[in-house]
């Protein structure tokens, strides 16, 4: 066969011979699988198998180093064809075929429905259709801003061009001249409704085109023909490349052939038999099924990380003389960061609003790896999760709502492939002010509250801001800091010091007691812990005396400090975000699992509020100092 890399421009014959008689019995063996399971999609993993063995078999991939750093990307973006990837990859060597035949779709095996990263080979778990140019998007700049010089392959099927964030990805993909990327699209014409061309007509060549991809056409089944186009777009240093691979769904078994029925249904047994017989394969039903009462051998790929080795830099101090606000220490802290460690990938993502986010200063430093996404937050979310697990250190900068709400699902795909996305978005809460109620992201804590991985960091002043974001970096996974828009006064000890200054060091899953207290404890986060501390030396002078306790990691409580929450007679526990979701949902979930009954009562936002000056706002949700002390007037008197 021929050398890796695609270095060669046609494959000679032989091989191509070796290739076609794979591509048969592996259709048996796609028939098995989906048979055994009675359910997945054998009709899209017949029309992209020769896509899958050319890319497995002649990219720069050893099954032998599935996690080598120079390895070529491959990423299937129609993550229902598992079967088909599942055998091109086992026949390359990634994994035994039989142990996925017998164990695709079973609870517990890594050979899921839709594919996953913890199969070896596997670059990303796609199954939501649509993300996968972007997170080949991401591989590519990954390369580019690493240095390592791999190249990316997406695999998409026709069904997912209708996607808008197809679109997004490709025109980020000219822009940033990753002439390192090629696309092969399985044009089968058929989807779950019918044919493509009825569901939703797509111009999918000319859509590449117009955006400034070269496109090749090819029949998608001549693997003589789909290797030499694919070394073709290799060869092009000047754009990414779109093959447009003419197939067949349920290619090879004539009643399969073109019928839409076979998108999404296992054979039957009857109907396998038959398939064996035209496909001139031994039908292996009965051994499989044997297999699947064993346990599967192949391991599932982990890719939690420990902590990143970076230098963060000293932390800035910020007085109450200097006014800021927390997106303002974000920015510098980032820029500290870069200046700090200039040897270390760092890329910024930003959708349009790096002014109001605060990354002008790493874009001036670092132009080449802050990657400006326009207004295409699916693709930059997807993108920068992809990017995050490349060896780049990636902080994509929204605001709150477009950088959680509009892309939920994006972050929610980052999560499952254990990204380590770092998402600093600004303007959460009614802290937004004069935009209304499109832009009040109220929900940035239980957003995350709903997945399972992400951790979430709601810094109280400046001071807290610059040491999260610093420890952020350091952090592994994915993480989120959010913070509100206006200046915020720097939050003081009993002593008049800064609370967060020098000798704090930011842990996540630590809160910090501002105030002692002991007729009542207020709990509080971000943008509204300043205005509780005030409200608690107020109330101090009236006589009650109450503890502040600062939470930012509202998804990790600290038990020692919940501990003391749940002695006081009363907890108030103050935010400007939705109370059932956010900080009070937190406290109250920690007193109930802990068998506590002490009284925790919301102080946060009950609805969208109107338009208005983020401190107008605030007041009317009762959350300055002066609603807060009356709420907690009225608590004590009840
Ligand atoms: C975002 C999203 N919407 C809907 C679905 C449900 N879905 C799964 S496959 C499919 C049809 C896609 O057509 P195509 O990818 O061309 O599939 P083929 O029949 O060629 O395998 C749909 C709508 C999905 N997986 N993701």
């Amino acid at each position: 066969m021929a050398e890796r890399g695609f270095a060669a421009p046609e494959l000679d014959p032989v091989a191509v011979a070796d290739l076609a008689e794979r591509a048969r019995r592996l259709r048996g063996a796609i028939l098995t699988m989906t048979t055994l399971a009675a359910s997945g999609h054998p009709g899209g993993s017949m029309s992209s198998l020769e896509l899958y063995l050319t890319l497995a078999h002649f990219a720069e991939v050893d099954p032998q180093r599935p996690r080598a750093a120079d390895r070529d990307r491959i990423v299937v973006s129609h993550g229902h064809t598992s079967p088909g990837v599942y055998c091109a990859l086992a026949d390359a060597g990634f994994f035994p075929l039989d142990d996925a035949v017998a164990h695709f779709r079973q609870a517990g095996s890594v050979f899921e429905g839709h594919v996953e990263r913890s199969v070896p080979g596997v670059e990303w778990g796609t199954g939501n259709l649509g993300q996968g140019l972007s997170a080949g998007v991401g591989f590519a700049l990954a390369s580019r801003i690493t240095g390592a010089g791999y190249r990316t392959f997406v695999v998409m099927s026709d069904g997912e061009q209708h996607k808008g964030q197809v679109a997004e990805a490709r025109r980020m993909a000219v822009k940033e001249g990753l002439s390192d990327l090629t696309v092969l699209v399985d044009c089968n014409g058929i989807q779950i409704s019918g044919h493509t061309a009825e569901v939703m007509p797509v111009n999918i060549a000319e859509g590449f085109a117009a955006d400034g991809w070269g496109v090749i056409e090819v029949d998608g089944h001549d693997i003589g023909a789909v290797y030499a186009a694919v070394a073709r777009a290799v060869a092009d240093t000047f754009r990414p490349v779109a093959i447009i691979a003419h197939t067949v769904i349920g290619k090879g078994v004539s009643f399969m052939e073109g019928d839409p029925e076979f998108h999404g249904r296992g054979l039957t047994e009857d109907e396998y038999v038959r398939a064996c017989a035209e496909l001139g394969v031994e039908p292996m039903l009965e051994a499989a099924r044997e297999r699947r009462g064993g346990v599967t051998l192949t391991p599932a790929l982990h890719h939690v990380r420990g902590p990143r080795v970076i230098d963060l830099g000293a932390p800035r101090t910020y007085t109450r003389e200097k006014h800021t606000d927390n997106r303002s220490a974000w920015g510098t802290a980032l820029a500290d960061l870069a200046r700090a460690n200039p040897a270390q990938p760092i890329a910024v993502v930003d959708c349009d609003l790096a002014a109001s986010v605060k990354t002008g200063e790493f874009a001036k430093m670092r132009p080449d790896a802050f990657v400006q996404a326009g207004v295409g937050e699916h693709n930059a979310a997807a993108v920068s999760g992809a990017l995050s697990t490349a060896g780049v250190l990636t902080f994509f900068s929204d605001f709150g709502v477009f950088g959680i709400d509009e892309v939920y699902n994006q972050q929610r795909l980052n999560d499952i492939n254990e990204a380590e996305l770092k998402l600093a978005v600004t303007h959460c809460g009614l802290d937004v002010g004069e935009d209304g109620k499109t832009h009040q992201c109220l929900d940035y804590v239980g957003a995350f509250r709903s997945m399972f991985g992400w951790r979430v960091i709601v810094p109280a002043d400046p001071n807290q801001t610059d040491r999260a974001v610093r420890e952020a970096a350091r952090m592994p996974g994915c993480v989120a800091i959010a913070m509100g828009r206006s200046k915020l006064p720097v939050i003081l000890d009993e002593s008049g010091a800064a609370l967060f200054g020098d000798d704090y060091v930011f842990e996540y899953g630590v809160s910090t007691w501002a105030r002692e207290g002991s007729d009542a404890v207020i709990v509080a986060m971000g943008t509204v812990a300043g205005a509780a501390v005030d409200a608690a030396d107020g109330l101090r002078d009236e006589g009650i005396s109450v503890g502040v306790c600062i939470v930012s990691s509202p998804l990790d409580l600290d038990t020692e400090a919940m501990e003391r929450v749940a002695e006081a007679p009363w907890a108030l526990v103050v935010e400007d975000h939705g109370w059932r979701t956010g900080l009070w949902a937190s406290v109250a979930e920690w007193l109930v699992l802990h068998g506590c009954e002490a009284r925790a009562v919301p102080l946060g936002v009950d609805g969208y509020q109107s338009s208005g000056r983020a401190s107008e706002l605030l007041t009317r949700a009762g959350l300055d100092r002066a609603g807060i002390m009356q709420r907690m007037r009225e608590l004590l008197a009840r």
